[in-house]
């Protein structure tokens, strides 16, 4: 008898049903009989809220009246998606919702179809920042999650005739919001502009030019199985009612209203780029707007009523975790508000900031790290600037007190003179905090080494790793039901769902022929089922018969999409050339899923270029059944939590020391994908986990890249050496994927034969080997499944709640509140 322990909450699943019925009639204004599916998604949601506030109501006394630090996650993204069936899930409900919803006359799977998907973030770390709200709650610690609520969220993604990236704006709250609740009540005021001015006593008083409403939106975050219900608490600009009264008695009547234009404009749209910050003026109101907002927030939650709150207890009701530098002004602004608004000295407020917030790292590339200019941040924010300024001297005396050399602590500057002054967000960060981590062991290492070195010889202990995770609850047990279920009754319990290193207990089960074939058949169910998906969805007709091969990611150079087309491309030319026959070739089916930055070209073609492939090679009878190119449009959560259940082969062949960590290449390892990649992210100790032998490692390494960038690369060289390479690229530039047109693609080939930043023409041998190994393996499927069970078995350090624990350990210093 299988051990289940998962939860179910005392409500039965009549009263479930009487309960939606209650709202619909009463909210939603439809009798039971004439409900739709959407009323009835629209009442059960409510239903849920409703029920999970109590708990909600209760977890936040607790927080207020006990003595355990909360953690503030700050993000300018949460990438939460659907909510119902996880919000189901761990509250306990799931059984009587499928018994509520079947009484009704309806499918619980449809109900759980027609919710939107909130698409408020770009990819891996508003994603990251969402897994970590769950495993907060789901381990019971007291916490927030601070951020905005976009009215757009990230585009929607068509394709045209041509096979070109179309963005479509995402209205994604036109039917409504039921998980959202607006605390009006609980506003806070942001203001900007203006100018600095002397006050009493050499006190320095800002005198800002306009002000916004921030309303919070309350999202409820209930943990697994823990009872806890968390909150997110994204903020909505509004408009005060009452119009500039100051700029309207100056008889400027339109000048009157622009502040009320503007301020609704501050959390209007995402943007859409995740890479290279462009110095944009909304961005900064954005990035202020919700960090000042939450600042004040934490301080009205945990000093109730108080006019004069004590704030040098700060630090033991709340730690601040600033995800990437988006919420680094924050910095600035707890020292502003600590002593311009609560009469503290300096060194007071700097101690209490110091100890207040960490910073979290995401990228490798340097121009991701934020840098703006000092004179915008002047004009929005002054008074932060002086700050800004006074945390540059005091840190540049400190260097200078250590005896650091004048050009070393030139580069170290968090802010520079002169008119292009600019003020660096990272180094800000790591400055004004406690600890700043990576999201990897190769990147906080190469954080240390290379993108903050000359931060990491002045604080060698401010500087840790804590390897990313993902939630095993909406990426394994909802995803992929089939799966849980052969676990569960592999382990003899789900206790898995809790502690996902129980996982190992799977191991013995990779030699045992009846286990290994049941995990092959569930692989198969997956992929029948995701080729259902697909062709209702995307009108595709996949061949379930071949490898399912997955490429799922934002389109970025560095990640090599390219590297991926082009081994297509190049198999795709030596069956037609009749190098190889079709017959022996291993069917595959390759899928790819990615937006790119709407003004990111190279990404943009690159996206055409694998529509176009798709077009020709789908087409051709002489490879029908045996390769074929998909790449449904618009990627986002749920089309993940479709296709990685189904994938096999999992494709992480980013160039070395470049992707900081990844967390799809986890979800995939835990729902049984083999993994090709480099040793790159978390690749490394994916790797290392579940051993050598079952992850398909090649290309260069992070020596090899710096050193050939360092001898002069030449891609030119690696193209006349592969003649694979050399045709594939000549059959792009022909005209063969573009109707016969040798212009298309002309910024792509001629990139990769003349630049190639990121060394795609020095993989492709290496990436041509190894399809060739995990196509032997593969044709051997008990060798192949044995080696997916493996991955499963050992993942379970890539749970989130792993993550949450060693943030807890290591740097919020926080423990759960029994
Ligand atoms: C940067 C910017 C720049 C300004 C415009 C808006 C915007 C939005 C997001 C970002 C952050 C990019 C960094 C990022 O997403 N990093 C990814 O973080 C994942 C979670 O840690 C990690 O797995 C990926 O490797 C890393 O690329």
């Amino acid at each position: 008898m299988v051990d289940i322990t998962a939860p179910q909450a005392s409500l039965s699943a009549d009263d479930l049903r009487k309960r939606i019925t209650t709202n619909l009639q009463e909210k939603q204004g439809v009798e039971p009989e004439e409900a739709t599916v959407a009323d009835v998604y629209a009442a059960t949601a409510e239903v849920v809220r409703d029920y999970l506030s109590v708990s909600s109501l209760d977890a936040k006394k607790r927080m207020v009246k006990g003595h355990v630090k909360a953690v503030g996650y700050l993000s300018a993204e949460f990438l939460i998606g659907r909510q119902l069936s996880n919000a189901l899930l761990n509250a306990g409900l799931t059984q009587q919702f499928e018994g509520a919803v079947a009484e009704l006359g309806f499918k619980a799977k449809d109900v759980i179809a027609t919710e939107p998907e909130p698409g408020l973030g770009n990819g891996g770390l508003g994603r990251l920042a969402a897994c970590y709200v769950d495993s907060l709650a789901s381990l019971g610690v007291p916490a927030f999650g601070y951020g905005i609520q976009y009215r757009y969220g990230i585009f929607r993604q068509e394709f045209d005739d041509e096979g070109k990236q179309v963005e479509k704006p995402d209205y994604w709250l036109s039917e409504g919001n039921p998980w959202g609740h607006e605390d009006v009540v609980r506003s806070q005021r942001v203001s900007f502009g203006g100018s600095v001015v002397d006050g009493d006593d050499g006190a320095r008083v800002w005198k800002p030019a306009w002000s916004v409403r921030a309303v919070p939106v309350d999202y409820l975050v209930p943990g697994y199985d823990s009872g806890r219900v968390n909150t997110l608490r994204l903020w909505t600009a509004k408009s005060y009612d009452e119009f500039d009264l100051a700029t309207f008695n100056r008889s400027d009547y339109m000048g009157a209203v622009i502040p009320q234009v503007n301020a609704e404009n501050i959390t209007k749209v995402l943007y859409p780029e995740d890479s290279t910050p462009q110095g944009k003026r909304l961005r900064l109101e954005q990035q202020y707007f919700f960090v000042s907002a939450s600042i004040h927030d934490a301080i009205r939650t945990f000093y109730p009523g108080e006019k004069n709150p004590d704030l040098t207890t700060f630090p033991d009701k709340i730690c601040f975790q600033l995800n990437d530098t988006h919420p680094v002004i924050g910095i600035p602004e707890l020292m502003r508000v600590l002593m311009d608004e609560h009469g503290m000295d300096w060194d007071a407020a700097w101690n209490i900031t110091r100890k207040t917030f960490n910073y979290t790292c995401h990228t490798l590339l340097p121009e991701a790290l934020e840098v703006w200019p000092a004179k915008l941040i002047g004009e929005l924010l002054p008074r932060h600037l002086e700050i800004i300024r006074s945390i540059n001297a005091q840190f540049v005396q400190e260097l200078e007190s250590k005896g650091i050399d004048d050009d070393v602590i030139d580069r170290m500057r968090i802010a520079t003179d002169g008119p292009d002054g600019q003020v660096r967000m990272a180094y800000l960060a790591t400055v004004g905090g406690s600890y700043v981590n990576g999201v990897a062991a190769l990147h906080s290492q190469l954080l240390k080494d290379v993108t903050l070195k000359d931060f990491s010889s002045v604080y060698p202990n401010k500087f840790t790793n804590v390897t990313n995770g993902v939630t095993p609850r909406r990426f394994i047990k909802l995803a992929n039901p089939r799966l849980s279920d052969l676990i569960t009754e592999g382990l003899g319990t789900d206790k898995w769902l809790h502690d996902l290193d129980e996982l190992e207990g799977l191991v013995p089960l990779a030699d045992d022929s009846s286990f290994v074939e049941r995990f092959r058949k569930v692989k198969e169910a997956n992929k029948q089922d995701f080729a259902k998906y697909a062709s209702d969805k995307f009108d595709f007709s996949i061949n379930t018969n071949t490898m399912f091969d997955s490429m799922i990611k934002r389109l970025h150079e560095y990640k090599r999409q390219s590297l991926k087309i082009l081994a297509v491309i190049a198999e795709y030319a030596a069956i037609k050339d009749g190098s190889v026959n079709v017959d022996e070739i291993l069917p595959r089916s390759v899928f790819f899923g990615a937006k790119a930055a709407p003004g990111y070209a190279m990404a943009k073609l690159t996206i055409q270029l694998i529509n176009n492939v798709a077009r020709v090679v789908n087409n051709d009878p002489a490879v029908k059944g045996k390769l074929a190119v998909y790449f449904p449009w618009n990627y986002n959560i749920d089309l993940a939590e479709h296709l990685i259940p189904a994938t096999e082969l999992d494709e992480q062949i980013s160039q070395a020391g470049k992707e900081a960590s990844g967390t799809g290449n986890m979800k995939f390892a835990l729902n049984g994908s083999l993994t090709v990649g480099t040793l790159d992210g978390a690749n490394v100790e994916i790797r290392e986990r579940v051993g050598a032998e079952n992850f398909f490692l090649f290309g260069m390494q992070v020596e090899d890249v710096e050193k050939l960038y360092a001898d002069g690369y030449d891609p030119m060289e690696y193209v006349h050496a592969d003649p694979r390479l050399h045709h594939a690229i000549d059959l792009v530039a022909s005209g063969a994927f573009s109707h016969g047109d040798r212009d298309t693609y002309a910024a792509l080939t001629s990139d990769w034969l003349t630049h190639d930043y990121f060394m795609t023409m020095a993989d492709f041998t290496a990436y041509m080997d190894i399809q060739k190994e995990i196509e032997a393996t593969y044709r051997n499927p008990d060798e192949w499944t044995r080696k997916a069970i493996l991955n499963v078995a050992h993942s379970g350090f890539f749970s989130s709640d792993r993550s949450i624990e060693d943030y807890l350990t290591r740097i919020w210093h926080t423990e759960p509140q029994r």
